[in-house]
């Protein structure tokens, strides 16, 4: 597209709307008009951006009657399900952080670094992965093309960014050692570890853990890998980290695995554990890069592999992402 487009931000008020904004700023995404949109609760206050305010809009059936060519949302899966649509029937295209639409057949699941060719397909609504599944397939993406991954346990440590304002409330709340009543966590999230983000499903696992395993297949465009997973929230305000152990097809030599992870877009080696260097959330905050340390072999099983991998979940998993796929997004579109 030559023309600088319109754009929409949805959710412009939230943890992730907000990001959004720094971002656009940051890589300085061309645009014509921005609109900010949040719900009613947000309307009439203003959002700045690049030195200017904005005034936020209702976001209503009719926000998409203007000419906006992309939007990026994140206000949740209900206001998903319902304005995603609206948008794309208007010719928006959508690029949408919740969990909604990501599993449809007709809506690509993108990772840029892993596999861009997808947004080509898009019908109007191009889904961002959960927070926790980028980074994994990030690492597991030069893992698959050169050896074949035959399964894959993740074990991750959340931050509670990922779960809003609320979630940020309770921690802060707890190591000031207040006494207010929890919005966002069922038990106190201060000094304490809780194995159980989003709901639980039937089969006992949480949706968290479920969205991490299909979502893993989509991406990588592979059923046959097998997957589980253990998520767990912990006191740590922003990045996800997570222990992820996989077993290869093929034999592989730990220096060969290094130079892939070196080599590949978006991935920082940190593993020098002589001198203590690998991958700590407070050292990713803040920054778009997937950081991979602790890279050694499991003994326990033919050609496994155990790495450790740290990523801002708010940036790369969620509002670096979107903005990643717009970019990309833009190249696609007619002028
Ligand atoms: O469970 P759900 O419904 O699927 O929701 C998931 C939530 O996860 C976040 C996002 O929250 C979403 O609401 N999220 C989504 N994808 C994510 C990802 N990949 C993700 N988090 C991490 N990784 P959020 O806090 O980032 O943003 C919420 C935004 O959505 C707007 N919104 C809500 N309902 C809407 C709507 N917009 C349009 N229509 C609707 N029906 C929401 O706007 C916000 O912008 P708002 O008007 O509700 O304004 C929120 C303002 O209020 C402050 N605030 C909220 N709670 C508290 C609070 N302040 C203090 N204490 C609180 N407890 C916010 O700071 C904001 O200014
Ligand atoms: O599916 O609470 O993208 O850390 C992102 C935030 C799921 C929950 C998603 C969290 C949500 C996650």
């Amino acid at each position: 597209m030559k023309r600088k487009p319109n754009i929409a931000v949805v959710g412009a008020t939230g943890v992730v709307g907000t990001t959004f904004l720094k971002v656009l700023e940051e890589r300085n995404f061309p645009f014509e008009n921005i609109y900010m949109m949040a719900s009613a609760r947000s309307a009439g206050t203003t959002v700045t951006f690049k030195g200017k305010e904005y005034v936020v809009e209702e976001l209503t059936e009719h926000s998409f009657d203007k000419p906006i060519d992309i939007a990026l949302f994140s206000a949740g899966g209900g206001t998903s399900a319902k304005f995603a649509p609206i948008a794309a029937e208007h010719g928006c295209i959508v690029v949408d952080n919740s969990s909604q639409w990501r599993m449809e057949k007709d809506v690509p699941l993108v990772v840029p670094e892993v596999n861009p060719q997808d947004i080509g397909w898009n019908k109007g609504i191009i889904a961002n992965p959960n927070c926790s599944t980028i980074q994994a397939v990030v690492a597991l993406k030069p893992l698959h093309d050169k050896y074949g991954i035959k399964r894959v346990v993740y074990s991750t440590y959340q931050a509670v960014s990922g779960s809003g304002m609320k979630g940020i409330n309770d921690l802060k709340n707890g190591l000031e050692g207040k006494d207010e009543p929890l919005q966002k966590f069922p038990h106190p999230i201060a000094g304490n570890c809780l194995p159980h983000i989003d709901v639980f499903m039937e089969n006992g696992y949480t949706k968290e853990e479920m969205k991490m395993i299909n979502e893993t297949h989509k991406i990588l465009g592979d059923d046959s890998i097998k997957v589980t997973a253990t998520t767990v929230r912990v006191p740590v305000f922003d990045s996800h980290s997570e222990s992820i152990n996989i077993e290869l097809n093929k034999p592989f030599e730990l220096e060969d695995v290094v130079e892939l992870f070196k080599n590949f877009p978006g991935i920082v080696v940190q593993d020098d554990v002589e001198n203590n260097v690998y991958p700590l959330a407070l050292d990713a905050a803040g920054t778009d890069e997937v950081y991979i340390g602790r890279i050694r072999r499991d003994f326990s099983v033919e050609n496994g592999l155990n790495i450790w991998v740290v990523a801002d979940n708010i940036r790369k998993g969620a509002a670096t992402n979107a903005v990643q796929i717009a970019e990309k997004l833009l190249e696609t579109l007619p002028d």
